[in-house]
């Protein structure tokens, strides 16, 4: 067995135990309190599901296994001489609940260009899509096609102890994250340059040879900012759409392939990942009709002003949980600090982050004013060269494998049953208010 497998079975099994008991001794106990206006709110807030990952706090965001994204910058391994994470690196702690070490890393680096063969018929299947299908409807299509290579859907079918439906999902997650840069470069490059493909470079860890594959921008820059934003954007807890559509898919006992191809379907919304497309589209149209690259402030809130009459959000704001500025919108702008502080671009999403808070506030209905993860990654990737903005939500994509799958190994470890909560139509709802009504 595999190291990380090894410590991975030895965290779960010990958990599995407690966790048994726990629910033995406690089962009975009250957790939370339902209200109606929940029930019509997309279940807000809601305690429904385990994830072991990470967990998310509305003031100070994400912490994953614990840890915020500015310790995880400081601790997570990165390339000699390097000044980002590598997101092998959160993949590990995500997994076994351990920061690990420059070896392990390495190690886990190694595992993935091992296991990143493609399959042949999963390149034939993309190319049978008309070239401007959607690049996450090609994604997504990408990976229902490598579930023919599913260890978990050959393991059950051959007759697999329960207690051993970890193990083969464990396989699946390594070898689907280790595919996912390959496939989703083949993508980039067949849409938008020709089906002029870029070889992988063995020699690069996970977050490179993806950007190197990409093929937009030779600078070592590129390279640091696809390990930063392959990091940050791998988990949100287990309620967002596109971790909580994995979860339930996974339920059924559908393989990881099929789960996390589901989850990517709930990622292209534009209300969830497709935003980060959307908020560059939303900056070009307005330097369009403002006729400039660098407008002012006025000029800006006069933009957003016209665009929230006209009865549309403003992408790249607000929140179903965060009420601060996101902390991976503030790693991205570090990020640019550091790196490009002189684009004009990126100082578009500068200003609209001085504006549109405050607008928002005005509304007085929206329950958080500030940025969310997909506020600045546009503009730092034009800076690049990636300006085909379609593209956005299957780097989004690639990243989110990390936490999901990693997720998906704990619940086949922690047995979690198929999930079916309850629903009601709206004539139980009108009887019930009534008889509450009559009760008090
Ligand atoms: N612009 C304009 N209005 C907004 C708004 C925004 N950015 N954010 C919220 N509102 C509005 C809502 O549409 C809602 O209006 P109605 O009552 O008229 O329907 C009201 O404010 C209350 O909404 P809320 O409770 O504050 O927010 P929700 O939890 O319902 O929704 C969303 C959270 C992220 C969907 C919402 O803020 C939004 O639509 N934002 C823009 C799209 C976006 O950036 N999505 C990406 C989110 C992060 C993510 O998942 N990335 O992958």
């Amino acid at each position: 067995m595999d190291p990380l497998k090894q410590k991975f079975n030895e965290k779960a099994s010990a958990l599995r135990t407690e966790m048994r008991a726990l629910l033995k001794e406690h089962g009975t106990q009250k957790v939370d309190e339902v209200i109606l206006s929940q029930v019509f709110g997309g279940a807000r807030g809601i305690k429904m599901m385990v994830w072991e990952t990470s967990q998310l706090d509305p003031i100070e965001g994400i912490r994953f296994r614990g840890y915020s994204i500015p310790e995880l910058k400081e601790l997570l391994p990165k390339i000699p001489g390097g000044k980002e994470p590598l997101p092998e690196g959160l993949f590990w702690l995500m997994l076994v609940g351990e920061i690990p070490t420059e070896e392990e890393v390495a190690w886990l680096t190694e595992q993935w260009r091992h296991r990143s063969n493609v399959p042949e018929h999963t390149f034939k299947t993309i190319d049978s899509l008309p070239a401007d299908t959607h690049p996450m409807t090609q994604f997504t299509v990408a990976i229902a096609s490598m579930q023919t290579e599913s260890c978990f859907s050959r393991r059950y079918g051959e007759g697999i102890k329960k207690t051993e439906y970890w193990d083969p999902t464990y396989e699946d997650a390594m070898n689907l994250i280790a595919r996912l840069p390959r496939v989703a470069a083949y993508i980039y490059r067949r849409s938008y340059h020709n089906g002029d493909h870029i070889a992988p470079d063995f020699s690069l860890d996970w977050a490179a040879n993806y950007a190197h594959m990409l093929g937009v921008s030779d600078h070592d820059d590129f390279k640091s900012l696809m390990r930063l934003y392959l990091t940050i954007h791998a988990d949100h807890e287990g309620g967002n759409a596109s971790a909580h559509t994995t979860h339930l898919v996974g339920s059924t006992l559908s393989d990881p392939y099929l789960a996390f191809g589901a989850g990517m379907n709930a990622l292209a919304g534009p209300l969830h990942g497709l935003a980060n497309q959307e908020v560059i589209k939303f900056i070009f149209k307005m330097l369009d009709a403002l006729g400039t690259t660098t407008p002012t402030n006025n000029q800006i809130a006069e933009y957003v002003n016209s665009t929230l009459a006209a009865g549309q959000v403003i992408p790249g704001y607000g929140h179903a949980v965060l009420r601060q500025p996101d902390p991976r919108f503030t790693a991205q702008k570090e990020f640019a600090e550091a790196y490009l502080p002189n684009s004009e671009i990126v100082q578009v999403v500068w200003k609209l982050f001085e504006v549109v808070p405050g607008i928002l506030q005005g509304l007085g209905k929206v329950k958080n004013p500030w940025p969310n993860v997909d506020a600045h990654s546009g503009a730092i990737l034009v800076h690049y060269g990636l300006k085909e903005y379609s593209y956005y939500t299957v780097l989004f994509g690639v990243s989110r494998a990390l936490g999901v799958l990693a997720a998906q190994c704990w619940s086949r470890a922690l047995g979690m049953p198929l999930e079916r909560p309850k629903s009601v139509t709206s004539k139980w709802v009108k009887e019930w208010v009534a008889k509450e009504v009559s009760k008090a």
